[in-house]
């Protein structure tokens, strides 16, 4: 396969003004017609005379014509992939007929079919699975589109912007012609035919003008879309408040789709979703899906904004829609709940995560330099470091100044395809800040570490904290230069007081918190008029992605983790004492060393009703093994699951009657509601429950049957069939999840939690029963959620498993990836990622993990998405 490189980046030689399609859907197969009209870029010094279209093998070209006339065969050249036509006039109608089957279309990319619906999934690449274009984001047009169906099989035909025109033809069939007025790339292009149940709402915007909201579901999923509909009009409500930003079209419609690749797609006006993202009820989702959807709902939504109407130059520039969209997202989401526990939340998922993507071989820029298939950098980097990276700069601006740089940005670029480098400029115009150095957060990979050190000095009343950054090499990146880092910190008295941050002796009116701008490989700050050493409180509010060595003392963490102001690092610190007291027992047997200092934190925060219990909630989560892992230099899986199942049942039996008396208070009667506090009572009630059955607790196993049995919603349901599935009561375990599967089977979105609450045990999920699994009638290799749900998970959270020193583990995901390579290569591409960090695991296991890349890169016919991540790893 090519590699595509940002530096070879040339404007388009010829411009799309206007595309008009008419489908015709069959059962065998759609035939698209397209007409393009087209005309030579005024922008681009290219002297040839040839037209380059994109194609994939998925369509079958039947015809071409240039301004009405049919192409001699001599005239063009079919490369599959590419479709050159020779000397083409300077602005011509282009007519191209393809043949499709999207019935046997298991890539979900183009058009396909879900549970017998068409649907589309262009971004990044599909809609040259449609028809042969320039399928590139720079190139914007309008878009016409008649659809075609039968009537009865396909009552409801959509497409983006507004129905012009319908009616009825032959044979029982009928059409629907839609128009978008606003010019777009063909990645935002969408379609879809199917039969069914549509729910309307409606929004008044800021300007008076009245929005037509839609929702087509099939209808057994038709009491599911409550939460979505409220979710888009508190998004398009946030958006006008916060950013200004007002919707453009007269109708937005989503979809739910039960086959997709990915959480959900923002095409202009008809946003398609996976099932999975979008519908909800109290019976069938849990809190964390009710809060997901929520957040994927408004991310597509305020994608109409960025992304649409400003969307991206090229696909290098992915994070400047996908990073700043995150930012929005979090954004609201923080606004609608906890903004600590949100930031917890997205602090959690990016140490663990991403920070492994970005020290491994994938590891790329937030603005890659070059990729070989765009589908593979639909990453972590691009998304949530993408995300932080904006969000420095707004801790850097200050709202203010970051509304005013974000106006600019929306005014400046509307209706044009830009870079991440147009919004920092945006940001910078209107701030006055120079952000060049900045903008290394773009160009470098990697994720800087901090090393902090201080210093009292009693006599002078000066402390000094002195703080070195360093950056990772990452391939192809060596010997980095130091970014620009945002770093927010406090100074804690011995009495938990916050001291005043004097940085002169002058300084009157210092403040309690700062935010230190690092931009040199050392810095030193001194802090005047400090009566006694503090304790320091470092990268508030996680106010940059980096890591951070300190040597915290124990005392200090269980000090910071009730005195600290800033409720994040309350939680961090919390975090690290678990964290050292779980890697002082890896490795080593007995539970007498489990430090009694996080015992007595941990019973403070369980019995102390009056502290935050969204935060508390947080606290009592024991670090994951993911993390642990991540944390670790060639790991020893066991160990480190022994060592932290020890902690766990040494502060489950140490602390019973403490998390006896917490789940008793967390119960309380009343309507289901997914405001914080009422999140936060599940989840601790949860939590208390499994501690308790995690010793194998009589009282604990008789509460969660019959909590598993009254429950009137799936965050308690599923809390104890979790609780259950990890104990030692196989008869329980058995009995629930039978019965869960029997009342469930015929909804897919449960049907998905109960394979992944098994996949994910440590305990039910050896590799027997995960075969099982996939031996079960309701597993479906066509379906990536279940696919996800089931090999994703084993892979990615059953970690004893899948590092289980006989190698098996990572042979079944070679097995599995094989395998998908040919039907779905975006998934199995996706699935191997695990695989791909070897380097990381002792020697017997990094070697095993290494036999099974090599195998899967000698797989005959192996897919381009599966091959960059191959090789790269390997590499
Ligand atoms: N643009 C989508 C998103 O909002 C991703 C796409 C590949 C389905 O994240």
């Amino acid at each position: 396969p090519q590699t595509i490189y940002l530096k070879d980046y040339r404007v388009p030689v010829f411009l799309v003004d206007h595309v008009d399609l008419r489908f015709e859907l069959f059962e065998d197969g759609a035939r698209v017609h397209s007409v393009l009209s087209m005309r030579r870029n005024p922008d681009s010094d290219s002297a040839d005379k040839s037209l380059e279209l994109n194609g994939d093998a998925l369509t079958t070209l039947e015809s071409l014509s240039l301004d009405g006339r049919a192409l001699a065969e001599d005239a063009y050249e079919n490369r599959v992939d590419r479709l050159v036509i020779h000397d083409v006039p300077d602005r011509f109608e282009l007519g191209v007929v393809t043949w499709l089957e999207p019935q046997n279309n298991t890539r979900l990319e183009g058009l396909y079919q879900s549970s017998g619906m068409f649907c589309t999934q262009c971004e990044a690449e599909g809609f040259r699975c449609i028809t042969y274009f320039p399928d590139r984001p720079d190139v914007m047009a309008r878009f016409r589109t008649r659809i075609e169906a039968d009537k009865a099989s396909f009552p409801i035909l959509l497409s983006n912007g507004n129905d012009v025109d319908k009616g009825d033809l032959e044979n029982g069939r009928h059409f629907v012609t839609w128009e978008d007025p606003f010019p777009k790339p063909s990645y935002l292009f969408a379609l879809v035919a199917g039969d069914l149940v549509e729910k309307r709402d409606s929004f008044h915007t800021m300007s008076g003008r009245d929005i037509d909201l839609r929702m087509y579901v099939e209808p057994r999923n038709a009491e599911k879309c409550d939460h979505a509909m409220d979710s888009l009009k508190r998004s398009m409500r946030w958006d006008e408040e916060v950013y200004g930003r007002e919707y453009d079209l007269d109708i937005f419609m989503i979809v739910a789709v039960d086959d997709f690749n990915m959480g959900a797609m923002e095409n202009k006006g008809l946003n398609i979703f996976n099932s999975s993202c979008v519908l909800a009820s109290q019976e069938t989702a849990t809190d964390l899906a009710f809060q997901r959807i929520e957040s994927i709902v408004a991310h597509e939504y305020f994608h109409n904004w960025s992304g649409n109407r400003v969307t991206c130059r090229d696909w290098f520039q992915l994070s400047l829609k996908e990073g700043f969209t995150v930012f929005r997202d979090s954004q609201f989401s923080a606004d609608m709940g906890s903004p600590t526990v949100k930031r917890i939340e997205d602090a959690t998922m990016l140490r663990t995560a991403q920070f492994a993507e970005d020290s491994g071989p994938m590891a790329h820029p937030v603005r890659p330099e070059s990729y070989m298939e765009i589908t593979n950098f639909y990453t972590l980097t691009i998304y949530e470091k993408g995300c932080e990276v904006v969000g420095m700069i707004h801790t850097l601006l200050g709202p203010d100044m970051f509304r005013k740089g974000s106006d600019l940005y929306f005014e400046r670029h509307d209706g044009q395809a830009v870079t991440t480098d147009d919004f920092v400029r945006a940001m910078e115009d209107a701030s006055g800040r120079d952000l060049s150095q900045f903008r290394l957060w773009y160009e470098q990979a990697g994720t800087p570490e901090l090393t902090v050190q201080d210093e009292y000095d009693q006599a002078a009343g000066i402390y000094r904290l002195t703080i070195a950054q360093a950056i990772p090499d990452t391939p192809g990146q060596t010997n980095k230069k130091p970014q620009h880092i945002p770093f927010a910190v406090g100074l804690l008295g011995t009495g938990g007081e916050s001291l005043p941050l004097k940085l002169s002796a002058s300084d009157t009116d210092a403040p309690t918190d700062r935010v230190l701008e690092l931009t040199e490989v050392s810095h030193t700050f001194e802090f005047h008029d400090v009566p006694e050493r503090p304790v320091p409180s470092l990268l508030r509010n996680f106010s940059a992605p980096v890591r951070v060595y300190y040597p915290w003392t124990r005392d200090q963490l269980v000090f910071l983790m009730s005195h600290d102001p800033d409720g994040f690092n309350r939680w961090d610190a919390g975090q690290r004492l678990a964290v050292d007291v779980i890697n002082a027992l890896v490795g080593n047997a007995g539970s007498e060393a489990v430090d009694s200092g996080l015992t007595d934190a941990y019973r403070g925060l369980l019995t102390d009703a009056s502290l935050d219990q969204a935060l508390v909630a947080k606290m009592l989560q024991l670090p994951s093994e993911a993390y642990l892992i991540e944390l670790a230099d060639k790991p020893n899986v066991p160990a480190i699951h022994q060592a932290r199942e020890t902690v766990l049942g040494h502060l489950a039996t140490a602390l019973r009657d403490d998390l006896l008396a917490c789940y008793q208070r967390n119960t309380v009667e009343g309507r289901y509601e997914v405001t914080p506090e009422a999140v936060a009572r599940r989840s601790l009630r949860n939590t208390a429950l499994a501690w308790l059955l995690h010793t194998d607790d009589e009282e604990g196993r008789a509460l969660a049957v019959s909590q598993f049995e009254s429950a009137d919603n799936m965050t308690d349901r599923m809390g104890a069939l979790r609780a259950l599935v990890n104990s030692g009561y196989d008869q329980e375990r058995e009995r629930t999840l039978k019965a869960f599967y029997e009342q469930w089977k015929d909804d897919p979105q449960v049907v998905e939690q109960w394979f992944a609450v098994q996949a994910g045990s440590s305990r039910t999920g050896g590799l027997p029963a995960i075969r099982e699994l996939l031996a079960h009638p309701a597993f479906d290799w066509k379906n990536p959620n279940k696919i996800r749900s089931v090999v994703g998970v084993f892979a990615g959270q059953n970690l004893p498993a899948f590092h289980a020193e006989d190698g098996s583990g990572y042979r079944f995901l070679e097995e599995q990836v094989r395998r998908l390579d040919d039907s779905n290569p975006q998934i199995a591409a996706r699935l191997v990622s695990p695989l791909t960090r070897w380097r990381k695991f002792a020697p017997v296991h990094g070697e095993q993990m290494k036999t099974a890349l090599e195998s899967i890169r000698d797989k005959a016919g192996l897919s381009r998405d599966v091959y960059e991540v191959v090789h790269k790893s390997l590499a």
